[in-house]
């Protein structure tokens, strides 16, 4: 089996491919990620001289790199992880969350149905739902996206659908919730939190502290991710969830805890615009084909606090690279 993989440079995707090569000896990986700030080849270090793992530099809204990508590796499977991420960002610089979610994916969705592959895995978002006050959002419940982030990441979700619909390609859509883990860029809120703390610095907290998120650990997510690939229904969508919610000030209090640091770090700044207030998945159909979180997130946190405590000059680095000039334009400092 030979997987392309997309965006593997970048938190998930890092993370899944050191899942995979792991867990099945005979599947080769192919990554293509263009490198932006978030993608980083310091998180595939521990593979890259891997018989089965291949790194090629690509922009997946270049279509005719892509199209020669096809035709020279043949994959069986399409994982597409490959997107802007940061909603803050989308708010701040929209047009290339447009470009690489929905562009991107349409680029990747075409040149699948001119060579024809076992399986396009679409990895999607809750956010693409919008948000919700109570119960769970389910697979088919109606998408009503609030930032330029998920927009454009329902569009790339909708399209991904078309695709199966109108030309019968082997389309699978994920929808998971907020991950946690080693390997995430330093601007989402837990790593963001853990290595500010490190470095006895305030955490800015948006608004009032109570929005609300349902937290997965990675590992897990990858483990969704890998029976959605392989036991997953053709057209069919498939939620993530981790189930364990937190608000925003209970996470940071979490945080703060572990960490041996008292409330007076936390600085409540002015809130994200258009900030969703909760997101919750029903996880009832990914169940029904074996899979379930197998992390707590009480364990897991503490897993992950560590894991950024014994890895400084992973995060330092990006936060002095890519991360400052960002910093600046975000609070006009
Ligand atoms: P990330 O920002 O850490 O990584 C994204 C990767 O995509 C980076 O390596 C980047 O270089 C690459 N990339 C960006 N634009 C590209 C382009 N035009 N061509 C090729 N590569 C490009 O993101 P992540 O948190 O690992 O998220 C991965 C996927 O999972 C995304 O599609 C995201 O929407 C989705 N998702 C993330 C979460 C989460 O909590 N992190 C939750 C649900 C869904
Ligand atoms: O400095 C901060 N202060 C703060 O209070 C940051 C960066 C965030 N927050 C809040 C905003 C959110 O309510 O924390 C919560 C989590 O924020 P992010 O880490 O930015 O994640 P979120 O906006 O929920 O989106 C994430 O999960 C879904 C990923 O970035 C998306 O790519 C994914 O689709």
């Amino acid at each position: 089996m030979k997987l392309l993989v997309t965006g593997g440079a970048g938190f998930i995707g890092s993370n899944f491919i050191h899942h995979i090569l792991g867990k099945y000896p005979n599947y080769k990986v192919v990554n293509i990620d263009k490198l932006t700030y978030c993608g980083n080849l310091d998180n595939l270090e521990k593979v890259e001289n891997h018989n089965n793992y291949k790194f090629i530099k690509c922009d997946i809204c270049d279509s005719e790199k892509i199209d020669e990508i096809f035709e020279e590796e043949k994959p069986d499977f399409v994982i597409n992880f490959a997107a802007e991420t940061h909603v803050d960002r989308s708010i701040l610089e929209p047009y290339s969350f447009t470009n690489t979610n929905v562009i991107g994916t349409h680029v990747l969705l075409e040149t699948a149905k001119k060579y024809g592959i076992e399986r396009f895995l679409h990895i999607s978002t809750d956010e693409t739902y919008g948000s919700i006050n109570n119960g769970k959002f389910k697979e088919d419940d109606i998408l009503m996206p609030n930032s330029p982030y998920s927009a454009s990441k329902a569009s790339a979700d909708l399209l991904a659908r078309s695709y199966f619909k109108t030309f019968s390609l082997p389309v699978v859509i994920t929808r998971s919730s907020n991950n946690y883990g080693p390997y995430q860029f330093p601007e989402k809120v837990i790593p963001l939190f853990v290595s500010n703390l490190l470095e006895n610095k305030k955490i800015p907290l948006y608004g009032t502290g109570m929005n609300i998120r349902d937290w997965i650990y990675v590992q897990d997510n990858c483990e969704g991710l890998d029976a959605v690939l392989h036991r997953g229904d053709d057209g069919e969508i498939y939620n993530i969830g981790g189930g364990d919610e937190k608000t925003n000030l209970e996470l940071t209090k979490i945080i703060l805890n572990e960490l041996g640091k008292d409330e007076s770090h936390i600085e409540y700044v002015e809130d994200r615009l258009g900030h969703d207030l909760r997101y919750a998945l029903n996880i009832e159909k990914v169940s029904k084909i074996g899979w379930q979180p197998r992390h707590t997130f009480e364990d897991a946190i503490k897993e992950t606090i560590k894991w950024y405590k014994e890895n400084k000059s992973w995060w330092k680095k990006l936060k002095k690279e890519a991360f400052s000039e960002y910093y600046k334009k975000q609070y006009n400092k």
